[in-house]
This record gives structure tokens, C-alpha cells and sequence, in this order.
């Protein structure tokens, strides 16, 4: 049982310890109310949220506007399922296709079932448009991808926390480095059964990987040379998180298949979506796909408000200039510092490589100190530690987070 003395804090944490499944290993901070880009810990201290969720509240915490629309829809109509037809989901998927340029859009709900309609789009495509045998269809994935927690997704991973132990793996796929477009060429040319190339713009859990310049262009001309869908997971990179509405914009590419989720939401309720145009799209009829609370009411409500914020307070254009700023200050730091060895990212998705082996923990270490010092940040693959704020970030606010980052990082 729990002694009554224990602090919230304490008992939040015996608590999930007891009941709760192990497959998080949280930096002992308990949150209870955010708004904005902080967030409050059951003591009432106050956070920066360096981690916005993974990219999912890129709004910040509890937007206004989104939560309105949230409150509103959710004392109307929440869900009807698709066997019905509702009042929101023709005005959201009209909003996406448009917003995004596409002829139709196919709504999810977590990232990953995105990622996986994105893959079943890509095998029907394969079979009823560019005539591979049946069964035959192979997806290209890129070393270093993360794209969820699904057996689909993992069998595509190349990290050994995802994948070992899960196993045996789904069939037809085959793994190529990221940023080599000699060898994606080479792959497309020798195996005509390729169907799709799925890849994040920049891969987030890999510890912010950012590809040369050229490479998404040179993803969609070898794509388009040979007859193979670009599909582009934008789940963590896209709605402005890397200073523009979606990474490929950085390049001016259109993939075929786009994955968005996350902050499609705004971190206010689980939502994805597929977007692509007539002949892939329609490769699946009705009763071939589909999800209990994919495109509920609740979702397109949320989603369009969310999108609303987006636009509206030029979060793309905020994340570019604060990114700039960031980036600018780490360098500096990077300079008086032999802990960092690398600044790297695009908008207000970065990372800075911490100078200790995989294992070592110094970037765990410099994570719990700006907890201390009330700034959240989180590891990625041991030595690199990433930081995503809400782009609705102020440059006050960033440079008092940079401020936060210098003195950690000058302490160790
Ligand atoms: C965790 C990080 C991990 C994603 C991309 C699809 C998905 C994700 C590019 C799936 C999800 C989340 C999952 C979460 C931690 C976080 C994450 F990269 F963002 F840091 F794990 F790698 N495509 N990323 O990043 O979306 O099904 O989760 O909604 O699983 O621990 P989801």
C-alpha cells in the first residue's frame, strides 16, 4: 500500500510502477495542466515542454481554439462509425485534400495506422494499377526509420529495442541506408517488383537525422523513373514543425502517399491520415480498410481547428525563425563546450549530439538538469538529445530555454 507521506510526485510514479506496464522509462517529472509551451508538474513547478509530445502539440498545450472545438463537437456528436455517413468528415477530408493538394484523404487515427493504410494503398496500387504478381509487392524503407509500434512498422525497423524479440516479420520488404540515392536507384532498377518508397524527411527517432539537400528531390525523380510510389512519412516533420507546412516543402516535392498524425490534432486527440490522389486511393473499395473511430466527428472537428491555428498564427514561419535562433545559440555553446559534437535540425525539430559512447548516460544526466532547472527534454538512441517545443514558442521564451541549455551543458 502507499504510506500517506509519500509526495504526488511519488505516488504518481509508485502508481504507474505497480499497475502499469514497463515500456517507458519516463524522467521523473508528473505533469498535470498545460497550457501554451509550458507544463506544470503536481507540485506546481513550471516546465518549458522541450519534447511538445513528440511533435504532437505543435499548438502548444490546450490551444483555445482547438479545445473549443473539441467541447463543442463533443456535447453534439463524437462517433458514428462509417457506417453512416456524419456532417464533419466530408468537410475535413475536403479541407485536407485541399490544404494539402490532393484528391482525397483517408483518416486514422494513431500515426502508425497512417503509416500501415499508407502500405496497403501502396500493395493494392502495385496489384491493380502497376501489375506486380500477386503477392509479390516489396516496400523500400530506409535504415533508421521509425515509423510506429505495430508489427508492420517494426519489421521495417533497423533498431533493436523496436524489433528483437517480435519476430517473425512481416514479408516483402527490403531496407536500404537513408540519404543514398545511389542506392535507391540501384534498388528500383533491379527489382521491378518495388511498389513504394516509404521515408520520414527527416528521421526523427534516429536522433534528428537531416538528409543532404537534394536528396527528397532526387527520392521523387527515382520514384517517378520507376513507376514507384514516394510515400512520406510526415507524421513527426510535417503542419510547420521544420519551418514549413511539410518538409517536402523545403525541396518543392510532392510524394504520392503523404502520412501526416500528431499534431493533426494538436495534441488534443488521436489523429491520421493518408492523402493522395484518384488512382492510388482508389484502389481500395469499400470493406477493404477502415477503423471504428477513423474519421469520427469528434477527430474532423479537432483536426480542422487545429489546422485553423496552424495557418492562422503562422506557426511554420514562427518555427523557422525560432529554429534559426536555437540552432545559432547551440553553435555558439557547441564552441565552449567539448560536450556537444553536433547541432543539427531544421525549424524547431533539433537535436545536439552529446560526446559520450551510446551507453553512457551523460545525455540523461544533462536531461534530469534542466528538468531541474524547469526545461523537459528527452534522449533519443542514448547520446543525442532532442528539442521540440510548441511552435507557438516565443523568442523570450527561447532564449530563456537556451539559457537553461548553456548552463546545463557548462555545468557538466
Ligand atoms: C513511441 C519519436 C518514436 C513517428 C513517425 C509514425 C509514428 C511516429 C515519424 C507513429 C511516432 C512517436 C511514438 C512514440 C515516441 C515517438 C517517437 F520519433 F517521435 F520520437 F518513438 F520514435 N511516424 N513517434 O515519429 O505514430 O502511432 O505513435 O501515433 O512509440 O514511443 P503513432
Amino acid at each position: 500500500m502507499y504510506t500517506t507521506f509519500e509526495s504526488p510526485t511519488q505516488r504518481a510514479i509508485a502508481l504507474e510502477e505497480r499497475y502499469g506496464a514497463h515500456n517507458y522509462h519516463p524522467l521523473p517529472v508528473v505533469l498535470s495542466r498545460g497550457q501554451g509551451v509550458y507544463v506544470w508538474d503536481v507540485e506546481n513547478k513550471q516546465y518549458l515542454d522541450f519534447l511538445s509530445a513528440y511533435s504532437a502539440v505543435n499548438q502548444g498545450h490546450c490551444h483555445p481554439a482547438i479545445i473549443a472545438a473539441l467541447t463543442e463537437q463533443a456535447q453534439r456528436l463524437t462517433l458514428t462509425s462509417r457506417a453512416f455517413y456524419s456532417d464533419k468528415l466530408g468537410e475535413c477530408e475536403k479541407y485536407l485534400a485541399e490544404y494539402f493538394g490532393y484528391d482525397k484523404a483517408l483518416m486514422m487515427n494513431s500515426g502508425v495506422e497512417g503509416g500501415e493504410t499508407a502500405l496497403k494503398l501502396t500493395r493494392k496500387w502495385a496489384y491493380k494499377v502497376k501489375g506486380i504478381a500477386a503477392d509479390q509487392a516489396k516496400t523500400v524503407f530506409a535504415a533508421g526509420n521509425f515509423w510506429g509500434r505495430t508489427l508492420a512498422a517494426i519489421s521495417a525497423s533497423t533498431d533493436p529495442d523496436s524489433r528483437n524479440e517480435y519476430g517473425p516479420f512481416l514479408p516483402g520488404y527490403v531496407i536500404i541506408p537513408y540519404n543514398d540515392l545511389a542506392a535507391l536507384e540501384e534498388t528500383l532498377a533491379a527489382d521491378p517488383t518495388i511498389a513504394g518508397f516509404m521515408v520520414e524527411p527527416i528521421q526523427g527517432e534516429a536522433g534528428v537525422v537531416v538528409p543532404d539537400e537534394g536528396y527528397l528531390r532526387g527520392v521523387r525523380d527515382l520514384c517517378t523513373k520507376y513507376n514507384v510510389l514516394f510515400i512520406a512519412d510526415e507524421v513527426q516533420t510535417g503542419l510547420g514543425r521544420t519551418g514549413k507546412r511539410l518538409a517536402c516543402d523545403h525541396e518543392g516535392v510532392r510524394p504520392d502517399i503523404l502520412v501526416l498524425g500528431k499534431a493533426l490534432s494538436g495534441g488534443v486527440y488521436p489523429v491520421s491520415c493518408v492523402l493522395a490522389d484518384d488512382d492510388i486511393m482508389l484502389t481500395i473499395r469499400p470493406g477493404e480498410h477502415g477503423s471504428t473511430y477513423g474519421g469520427n466527428p469528434l477527430a474532423c472537428a479537432v483536426t480542422m481547428a487545429a489546422l485553423d491555428v496552424i495557418r492562422q498564427e503562422k506557426l511554420a514561419e514562427n518555427a523557422e525563425r525560432m529554429g534559426e535562433l536555437f540552432r545559432r545559440r547551440m553553435r555558439e555553446l557547441s564552441q565552449k563546450s567539448d560536450l556537444i559534437t553536433l547541432v543539427r535540425g531544421k525549424g524547431l525539430l533539433n537535436a545536439i549530439v552529446i560526446n559520450d559512447t551510446e551507453t553512457s548516460n551523460t545525455a540523461w544526466q544533462v536531461c534530469l538538469d534542466l528538468k531541474n532547472r524547469g526545461l523537459l527534454a528527452k534522449p533519443t538512441h542514448g547520446n543525442k538529445i532532442r528539442f521540440a517545443p510548441p511552435l507557438v514558442i516565443t523568442e523570450a521564451q527561447m532564449e530563456e530555454a537556451c539559457a537553461m541549455i548553456e548552463q546545463a551543458v557548462l555545468s557538466k
